[in-house]
């Protein structure tokens, strides 16, 4: 079977990426690597991959992904891990009372195989009025994707992965690998 090792901390990526990739067997690093501050997702991963080149054995595929609400700016975007952490879904909902909900997420995957390929996906959609669902992670409960009424929390993983940023990055990376 072939092997590809996949590096995350977040187990919600394996399941959905894990589903698209049926025939292969993911090795998790779940060391991390540093996320720098930048205004793009891809700066994020070419930095990441760089560093992590010089550390773990290639092939490898990182997953960088973040919300973008238009009426807020873009933010959280390339902030999203830490606007979780700190004001969550509640936070997120509190500052969009009275403002537009359109909104769109992103995956920017890294293969490393000695050279670094980059597959962005996005998906748009809006975010919900109040939180939904107990499947998934992350915004999951607050992101409803444009073609749906459910929340991704509401999806099961291969529900999500018929209209996911994520899906849409790895069907690229797939289609070039
Ligand atoms: P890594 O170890 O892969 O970096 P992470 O959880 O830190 O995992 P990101 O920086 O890519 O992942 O994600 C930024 C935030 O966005 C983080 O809080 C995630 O939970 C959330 N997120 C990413 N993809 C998501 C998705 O498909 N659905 C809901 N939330 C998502």
């Amino acid at each position: 079977m072939y092997k590809l090792t996949l590096v995350t901390g977040n187990k919600g990526k394996v399941k959905e990426i894990q589903a698209m990739l049926p025939d292969v067997s993911l090795e998790i690093c779940d060391s991390g690597y540093p996320e720098i501050q930048a205004d793009r997702l891809e700066e994020v991963v070419s930095f990441g991959a760089e560093w992590l080149s010089k550390r773990i054995e290639p092939p490898f595929l990182l997953d960088d992904s973040g919300l973008f609400i238009e009426s807020l700016g873009g933010f959280p975007g390339v902030y999203s891990s830490y606007v979780f952490r700190t004001i969550g879904n509640v936070g997120i909902l509190k500052l969009l009372e009275g403002k537009a909900r359109n909104a769109t997420f992103s995956t920017v995957l890294g293969y490393y195989d000695g050279s670094l390929h980059i597959f962005k996906g996005e998906c748009n959609g809006k975010i919900a009025e109040s939180p939904r669902g107990t499947q998934g992670f992350g915004f999951d409960p607050v992101f409803i994707p444009e073609g749906s009424e459910k929340t991704f929390a509401e999806m099961t993983v291969e529900e999500k992965n018929r209209y996911s940023h994520r899906s849409m990055a790895m069907r690229k990376f797939i289609e070039s690998w």
